[in-house]
Parts: structure tokens; sequence; C-alpha cells
């Protein structure tokens, strides 16, 4: 299961397709809007988030409420494009009095965006660049959250830290053991209430200094199976398609697996965990491995931890150089927010279930659920039987 998408930040609308889409699967619109309305939530979102009320129109793919096998395209409106319809215009001229973007902001793509496709004005890059593009990977992500919800497979996630705030953890090992509705009820994603506060706080302190704050986040998938992805050739290991996938959405600048850095601190007999019999089947006594050993899931939940730099846009802004005077000056001040790491997490969720889902069709094929679910149980029937 593969996405696209199209679209400006304030042009009419976002668009994605989803492509290798199994016939037979129920989608949701509703549980794809109550996605997007998580990726809106979040303290520290700034003015752009009270405009959008952000709404997934499907437009291929389903019928009945049912998956075809064709591909899904889904298109998400930009409300504020009433705002840019000139600015923002397919065809005819640029208004008269058009303001180029000439100041580039100095962590956004501005600029080398501007030297790589050779535009005067930075607002050609940063209305793709926009992390507003992101709405539409989590409207796609709705159809691979389906498929793994029928498979079994349940992705959540939660922000650990805010700039220099953290909650407290005994170890990444935790994140299999959160009550989700205490991460969708706080307004950090943060399941531990103080936490969530200080967070809070920090953002408070950041918005009246004119800064931003970046922060780190976990993403779990419950309820694996072992042995998904592979071994046996360098682009079929999970490690690497996930740690892909999430160094893909805007800012994440670090990728972590169960212990993570720490591991590498560690001696081997601290680190690994060891496999007990439990039952019919195995366990382990730990989860540092972070659900994956030998690039493939090893049936324990899957525990990522990804790190997000500060958003570039700052109200006190660093010093630039105009492009057309060549003269310096301060970059310019795009309409923000001030912290955006619980959005990020959702998006985060969106990148890892596409992952999961095109492992799942990989092992157990692609056509229709029918099958999949068949040869789903029949490998569990034999790993029951190992
Ligand atoms: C975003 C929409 C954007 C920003 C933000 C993410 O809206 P606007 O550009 O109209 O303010 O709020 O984008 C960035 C922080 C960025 O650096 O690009 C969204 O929908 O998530």
């Amino acid at each position: 299961m593969r996405y696209v998408t199209a679209g400006e930040s304030h042009g009419p609308e976002l668009v994605a397709i989803v492509e290798d889409v199994p016939a037979g699967l129920k989608v949701s619109a509703e549980q794809i809007d109550y996605d997007l309305s998580r990726r809106q939530s979040g303290y520290g979102r700034g003015g752009r988030m009270t405009i959008e009320r952000d709404h997934a129109r499907i437009v291929s793919g389903v019928r009945f409420g049912r998956t075809l096998g064709s591909p899904v395209a889904l298109v998400v409106e930009n409300r504020d494009w009433v705002n840019w319809t000139e600015r923002m215009a397919a065809d005819g001229q640029p208004p008269a009095d058009l303001k180029r973007e000439v100041t580039p902001r100095p962590g956004h793509a501005d600029l080398v965006g501007a030297l790589r496709t050779n535009t005067d004005d930075c607002r050609d890059i940063l209305e793709r660049a926009s992390a507003r593009e992101t709405a539409a990977r989590v409207a796609a992500a709705g159809i691979a959250r389906e498929f793994l919800a029928e498979l079994g497979v349940e992705i959540y996630s939660y922000v650990v830290s805010v700039g220099d705030v953290a909650m407290k953890e005994a170890s990444p090992a935790d994140a299999a053991s959160y009550n989700p509705m205490a991460i969708e009820t706080s307004e950090m994603r943060c399941p531990d209430a103080a936490a969530t506060e200080a967070m809070k706080q920090a953002i408070n302190r950041a918005r009246r200094a004119g800064e931003s704050l970046g922060g780190t986040f976990r993403v779990v998938a419950t309820g694996l199976v072992p042995g998904l992805g592979t071994y046996a050739q360098a682009k079929g290991r999970l490690t690497g398609q996930l740690g892909a996938a999430l160094f893909s959405i805007p800012a994440i600048k670090g990728v972590e697996f169960g212990l993570g850095f720490e591991a590498a601190q560690l001696p081997g007999s601290q680190v690994h965990d060891p496999i007990l019999l439990a039952g019919a089947g195995f366990d382990r006594a730990s989860n540092n491995a972070g659900g994956l050993e030998g690039g493939m899931t090893s049936g324990l939940p899957l525990v990522v931890t990804a790190a997000m730099k500060p958003i570039p846009t700052l109200m006190t802004p660093l010093s630039t150089v105009n492009l057309e005077t060549l003269a310096p000056e301060e970059a310019s001040k795009e309409r923000s927010d001030v912290c955006a790491v619980p959005a990020a997490a959702v998006v985060a969720e969106a990148e890892v279930a596409f992952v999961l889902a095109s492992a799942y069709q990989e092992a157990f094929g692609g056509t229709c659920m029918a099958d999949i679910r068949r040869n789903l149980e029949q490998y569990k029937g034999r790993l029951r039987a190992f």
C-alpha cells in the first residue's frame, strides 16, 4: 500500500491517492476525520488551525463503505483558500500588488528550494514544503489503519517531551502500557497530567519570547505478528523502512527504536531481550529492542521514538539575506505554530501505518481481504504449532 499527495498549503485542496488497496476493506469516513482532527489539535498550534476543520472526501475506490481494489483518492479542502484565490491562482497573471517572499527563513525549505528551482519567490517553495501537506498523509493513512485494525493491529502515539520538559518513564517499554484515553484527552498527547501542564507552560513562555519549540514523541503498534519484514535484503528490513518513513515528516531529525541510542552505552546483557517459553509460544523478558529484531517484527509492541526540531518560523526572526537586494534582513514571519509536536506524532502514526500495512500485504497477499485474513490465520496457526 503506497500513497502520493498533491496540493499547496493555501491552494484549493490537498489530494491523496492510495494505491495497492485490497478489495473488501471496510472504510469509515468518520474515522478518517477523527484522525484529521487529532492532527489539528495540540496546545501550541497557530491561527491556521482555527480556520481549518479538515474533512476527507473519498472520491474513488470505495463503494458502499468498502474498498473496490482500485486506487482510493481523497480530497481535503483548504478553507483558507478563499483568502488566497488571487495570490495562489492556477491561471492568469500575478496581481500587481503581489508581495513576493524574498526573506527566506533559516531552517525552512525557502532558500534551498529557491536555489533548486530558480524562483525569485520563496512562496513557490513554502506552499508545498509546509507541513499542511501532512493532512493529506493522515487522510490517506486512514485506509492503512483500517486494514491493520482488521488484522488486529492498533497504532497510537504520545508526546514524551517538549523543549526541555519531559515526562518521566522508567523505560521506553512503558510505551505499550498507557491508557489511550489519557493520551487523547491531554492537550499535549501526553499520558502524564503534570508533564502536560509543564509542557503547556513551556509553550506559553516560548510564545511570549517569539520562539518555537520541538520535542520527542513515541509511536506504538500493538498486535503485530512476528516475522514481518526480512533480514534477507537491505531494503526489506522494516527498521530502515520505518526510519525512512518517519524521516519523511518535516522537522524530524532523529529516530530511535526501543532503547535507541541508550543501547550504545550499555553492555549486551542489559540490552537484549531474554527469550522465554510462554504457553504454546515464546515471550520476552523485556522489549528493549522496541519490537524489531533482524529487521523484522518480534511480535512484541513496536516502540519507535522520533525527535522534532523547533518550527523554523520565528516571531523574533533570525537574520537572513533579502534575495532581491542581497542586503541583510530579518527572516519572514509567516503565521505559524509555536509547537506542533502532538500533530507530528499523529502524522508519524500515519507513516508507521503505511509501512506496517505494506509488510502485512507482502507477507499475506494484497488482493482481497478474505484471502489476506485466511493467510494470516494460517500463519498464526503454524506459529502456535511451532
Ligand atoms: C500547517 C499549516 C500551516 C502552518 C504549519 C502547519 O498553515 P499556515 O502556513 O497557513 O500558517 O500552521 O506549517 C508550518 C509550521 C510550517 O513550517 O510549514 C498544518 O496544517 O499542519
